[in-house]
Formats: C-alpha cells, structure tokens, sequence
C-alpha cells in the first residue's frame, strides 16, 4: 500500500512537471532582442520546472503572448514602431514564487536619419491660412518657423501644419520651416514664399473674348452681347477678388487710310486705358480648379430679342457705367459692377467689335488705389503719327494712358486682323502673337465667333503667344 502511494504521488509529480526532489529551475533564451524601428515581434524561450511570471518595466511599447506561466514555454514579444531619434531599451524580467530570476534585454534601433535633409518649397497666397506640408514620415519631429507671420500649427508622423498671416504689403515675403529630429538632425527645410496677392499669373487666363457680337437676322450689325470669360488654369482656388481687366492704349493697326503710329519704348508694363476691377476684399471671390467666371458688357438676356443671341443675365460680373451721359448703361442689380478706375469712353464701354484691342488682367497690390495709380503711373513720352508724307508728333502724357507694371500682369491677348495688323501693342513678354474673329476689316462673317484659348489634356494652353494659344474665329463657349 504505501509503495502504491509513493508511486501515486511520483506520477502526479511528474504531471505536474515538478520533480519535488529536484530544485525549483529558471532560464531564459536568448537573453537579448533586438527590433529595428519598424517594430514586429520576436521570441524566447523559458525552460523551467516550477511556475513563473514576467514584468516588462513598464515599457509600454512591447506586448508579451503571455504574462506567467509554468514550465517551460516560447514567449512571443512585439514591439511597436519607433520614430525617436536614440535608441530605446527594456527589460523583461522573469521571476519565479521562489525566487529564481532571468531577464531578456530588448533594444530598439531608431529609424535611419535622413542621408541629407529634404527641401522644397510652399507657395502661400497674400490670404494667408493653414496649409499642410508632407515630409517624410516615421520619424517623430519638431518644427520650427523663422518668421512670426508663419506659425507651427501642428507636427505628427509624416506632416507638418502651418498657417501664415495675411500679407498686408505689396512683395512676396519669405520664411524658412525647419522640421528637426529629436536629436536635432534636419529632417526637412521647407522654403515658404507668400505672395502679395491671392492670384499668380498663369493661374488665371482670359479663355475666351467674345467681341464680335451675336449675328441679327437682316441687320448688318450685331447684337451687343459681348462677354469676356477668365478661367482658372491651375489646381487649386484662386481669388478673384482685385483682378483688373484693362485695354491697351497704344494702337498696332493701321487706320484704314494708311495711318499709323510710333511709340516710345516701354520695357516693361503695359499702356492702357480703361481699367475695370473686379470688387473685393481678397477672398470674396472664390473660383474653383477649372472653372470660370464671366464678365458680360451688360449683363441682360440679348437671347430673348434675338435667338442667336446670349442670355448674360447668370454672368458674375458686368461693366456698369452710369446712367448720366447721353447713351445710359442698364444696371442688372442681380449682377456685380465692376469698380471703374478709369474708362476712357465719355458713355458706356464696349469692346471693339472689329476686335483690333489687346486685353489683359492685372493685379494691382493693397496698397494701390485708383487714385494712387491715375496721379502716379500716367505714361510721358512723344508719339509720332506718320500719315502719307505727314508726320505728327503727340504728347504722350496729354492723353489718358497709364503704366501697368509688368510683375502685376496675370495674363495678355492681342486681337487684330492681318489687313491692318503693324505690331503687337504689349511686349512680347505678355503676349507675343494675336488672334482674330473675320478674315478682314470689317467682315460680317466674325458676327458670332469669338477667340478661345485651345485646351490640351484639360488644361488651357498658356505659353504667351495667342497666335499659337487661341482658336479663332471659334463657336462662343456660351453656346454649348
Ligand atoms: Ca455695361
Ligand atoms: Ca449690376
């Protein structure tokens, strides 16, 4: 009976994986783990005959398969990623009721630094706002502004916020966002320019000038449905708030009799007259990536006195001129004025529905008034007007035309016919060719043709040369 008892006793020790005749063991392998910064898991083992658990330090980042146990066992550990710039360690300790002890020592590697640090650049309208820059990511980081008008929002894994004041002066200004390492390695130098203006050129384009005026049935003249459409060309909300719509002063076509004049060099800007802006007061006039905004002579349905004609009436802006001269213009109160800085006709403006004028749209700065720019940027200089064996000389700043500085200039379009055509008013800088509505002064036919800007691969084509940008003699986008 009593062998049977010591026999019973034998077996259960045996299940239970405890030999009481032999010392309580611990151990544990392999004593050390490394992880990279990506993180994963990675094991042990424990040989032991008695009962056991384990503790981590408190190092949240890695996870145990299991915190205790008996004997022997294969113990999963997985560590988190890791962004910091010095390496991390941890202990795991093992311990038994009785006393025993292992321990397996964890490291884990940062994330390689930057081989050098990455630059680009951000571009922030005059508006101001926040803006999101990426940079690369699975690293932790600080950021760092060198100018108080730019400020850190926010950093995390992979971006940075910022958030620039409105830029009340007429340059572009520049800071400089450093994004730094915990160590203090660069990570990032991101170069910011913000601009005096919500607007660059190229961004918004004149797409289409629809001088000619719609055809009416027995008349040789037309309808007075002219519009001119500006489109935005690039990716992102422009304003088209301030934008200023001009005419060109210096006239490249002969008179019909053979006239013609000489100008004084003008480097850099434009000679204009009329000059009609959009109103304002930055940001009040959103226009979306691809989209358009119409600016009608007269915002009235021309369709519903003639069929061929448009209806301007849905147009975002339109050319009032005031009701106190002899020909009064009508006001559609559903539509916006334009604010006239100055028009040069004693009545109503039109465009020159032969199509011998030159467009353009200008920003002028903040700090510029209409005021400011009639008293300060009238053009001086003596123009010559040759005629048959006449020759006159005029004094320039006798006549109402005003300079337009070249940086303000978003986008040019010369019209003129090849009857008449002499030279392009405007520098080649802004706009080195011309397009066209008829075959030849005075021809009928242009009546319901407009110049377009041609698209390729959905975007306008913009290279300053409106002989190669434009179609003319083109279907008005208002009829499709
Ligand atoms: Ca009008
Ligand atoms: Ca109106």
């Amino acid at each position: 009976m009593k062998i049977k008892l010591i026999a019973i006793a034998a077996i259960a020790a045996i299940l239970a994986g405890c030999n009481p005749t032999e010392a309580p063991n611990l151990s544990a392998d392999p004593t050390s783990l490394s992880f990279t910064s990506a993180g994963g898991t990675s094991m042990f083992h424990i040989t032991s005959n008695t009962s056991w658990s384990i503790s981590t330090d408190g190092a949240g980042w890695i996870q145990l398969s299991t915190t205790s146990g008996e004997g022997g066992d294969m113990i999963n550990v997985t560590a988190q990623p890791f962004t910091e710039a010095l390496a991390r360690s941890a202990t795991i300790t093992i311990t038994t009721p009785t006393g025993q002890m292992a321990t397996v020592a964890v490291v884990q590697t940062p994330p390689a630094p930057p081989a050098k640090p990455e630059e680009q650049n951000l571009s922030i309208i005059a508006a101001g706002g926040e803006q999101t820059v990426k940079v690369p990511s699975g690293y932790t980081i600080m950021a760092t502004s060198d100018q108080t008008w730019l400020k850190i929002v926010s950093v995390s894994d992979g971006e940075v916020k910022v958030s620039a004041e409105a830029n009340g002066t007429d340059e572009y200004r520049d800071a400089k966002v450093k994004v730094v390492l915990t160590d203090g390695t660069t990570l990032s130098e991101i170069s910011v320019k913000q601009s005096w203006r919500n607007v660059e050129p190229g961004e918004l384009l004149i797409e289409e000038v629809y001088f000619t005026g719609s055809p009416i049935e027995g008349s040789t003249r037309s309808s007075e449905d002219q519009y001119i459409k500006l489109t935005n060309n690039s990716d992102h909300v422009v304003y088209a708030d301030r934008v200023m719509f001009v005419m060109n002063y210096m006239s490249g076509t002969k008179t019909s009799a053979g006239a013609y004049y000489e100008y004084p060099e003008l480097e850099d800007g434009l000679a204009v007259t009329d000059m009609y802006v959009i109103p304002g007061k930055g940001t009040d006039y959103p226009v979306e990536p691809g989209k358009s905004i119409v600016l009608a002579i007269n915002a009235e349905n021309y369709n519903a006195e003639n069929d061929k004609a448009f209806d301007l009436t849905k147009a975002d802006f339109e050319f009032f001129d005031g009701t106190d001269h002899s020909f009064p213009d009508t006001d559609n109160p559903d539509v916006t004025n334009l604010d006239i800085w100055f028009k040069s006709s004693m009545t109503i403006t039109q465009l020159h529905g032969r199509g011998l004028e030159s467009y353009a749209i200008v920003t002028p700065p903040a700090s510029e008034t209409a005021d400011a720019l009639l008293a300060n940027r009238h053009w001086s200089g003596t123009r010559i007007m040759y005629f048959n064996e006449f020759v006159f000389k005029q004094d320039i700043s006798k006549h109402d035309v005003w300079v337009i500085p070249g940086e303000w200039v978003l986008d040019a379009v010369n019209c003129s016919l090849a009857d008449l055509f002499y030279f392009n008013p405007w520098a080649d800088a802004f706009d080195s060719g011309w397009t066209f509505c008829g075959e030849f002064d005075g021809d009928t036919s242009r009546y319901g043709k407009s110049v377009r800007r041609r698209s390729e691969g959905g975007k306008l084509v913009d290279t300053n040369n409106s002989t190669n940008d434009f179609t003319p003699n083109a279907t008005p986008s208002l009829v499709e």
